[in-house]
């Protein structure tokens, strides 16, 4: 057992017992929405996993110490703490360790950890991953590379058009990461339920990702997989209206020269403060979707 890890005993008892177990990130929480939404969403999530008969176990750094399951008041701490919080992706872990400090786990860092603890199933909200302009710039999440290397899968609402999502595709292709459409042939990109872009395959049930999940675990293969689940049609925005305001964005961040890891929480800012509470709406509702459906592959699962 990893020296640094604390599995909360609730989730230890789960994974000991061979129960559904689902793994949530906290950046989302300190750097993805405003206090005190942050904080009412994550214990909502945490609920609706629960109700499908699956254990939540949300991720993060507090004191050094990786933890897999956070009680109530640990989620709101972070909460409170926002973007005080240091936004831990992997070149960030032992430092944060080493020095006993706090860190909100990006998707790479959650899938890191909840492969540690031997939990494989993981819902977020949108995942990172190739920037627009990354031809000069090089932003490219580190997402995508914790997707190609660590098995873990990622449930989410594809990704947000802040990102090239074509370039996106084209990087988890040549990195072996399978990106499956939940009941959907088309990438959706978080806000919209289309991008025009095409996923691997279609997969339309829990049972059917659960068992594609096992092959993939049998045969030995060591990636991740990308579950792309579109947010449901009456909270999807207008896709016109959405891209608009994230060209505004994408500009504002290049001409203030945001870089590095400040690009993503900056637009994703940028993007609430110009539509206000509806993009904030669309964004809990796809996460609730998202825990739904990774609870409910989770316990399908178990009893392959
Ligand atoms: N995209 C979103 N919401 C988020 C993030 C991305 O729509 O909250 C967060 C996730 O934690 C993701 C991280 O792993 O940002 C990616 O950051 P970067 O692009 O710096 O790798
Ligand atoms: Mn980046």
């Amino acid at each position: 057992m990893n020296q640094y890890l604390d599995i909360n005993p609730e989730v230890a008892e789960a994974l000991a017992q061979g129960k559904a177990v689902v793994a949530l990130e906290s950046t989302i929480i300190s750097h993805g929405m405003p206090y005190p939404q942050n904080v009412e969403t994550a214990l909502a999530v945490e609920q609706i996993i629960r109700e499908q008969g699956a254990v939540p176990a949300t991720i993060a750094i507090l004191n050094g110490r990786l933890k897999a399951g956070l009680t109530k008041e640990e989620i709101e701490y972070l909460g409170k703490q926002g973007q005080a919080v240091t936004k831990a992706s992997r070149r960030d872990l032992a430092a944060l360790v080493a020095r006993g400090a706090d860190g909100a786990t990006t998707v790479t860092t959650t899938m890191m950890i909840a492969h540690m603890a031997g939990i494989e199933i993981f819902a977020t909200g949108g995942i990172g991953g190739v920037h627009r302009g990354a031809e000069t710039t090089m932003d490219i999440s580190a997402d995508l590379e914790e997707l190609a290397q660590t098995g873990v899968m990622v449930v989410c609402a594809g990704a947000k058009a802040i990102l090239d999502l074509e370039l996106t595709l084209e990087y988890l292709e040549t990195h072996g990461v399978p990106v499956l459409g939940y009941g959907t042939q088309e990438l959706p990109a978080f806000y919209t339920r289309t991008s025009g872009l095409k996923v691997d395959y279609q997969m339309d049930s829990p049972e059917e990702l659960a068992s594609f999940w096992k092959v993939q675990r049998e045969l030995g293969l060591k990636s991740g997989v990308l579950v792309a689940n579109p947010i449901p049609e009456e909270y999807s925005m207008d896709a016109g209206a959405i891209n608009a305001v994230i060209d505004l964005a994408v500009a504002e961040a290049a001409e203030k020269g945001i870089h590095g890891k400040e690009t993503t929480p900056f637009l994703l800012a940028k993007v609430k403060e110009i539509t206000g509470g509806q993009s904030l709406d669309a964004n809990i509702q796809l996460v609730f979707n998202n825990a739904k459906v990774a609870a409910q592959t989770a316990v399908a699962y178990c009893k392959l």
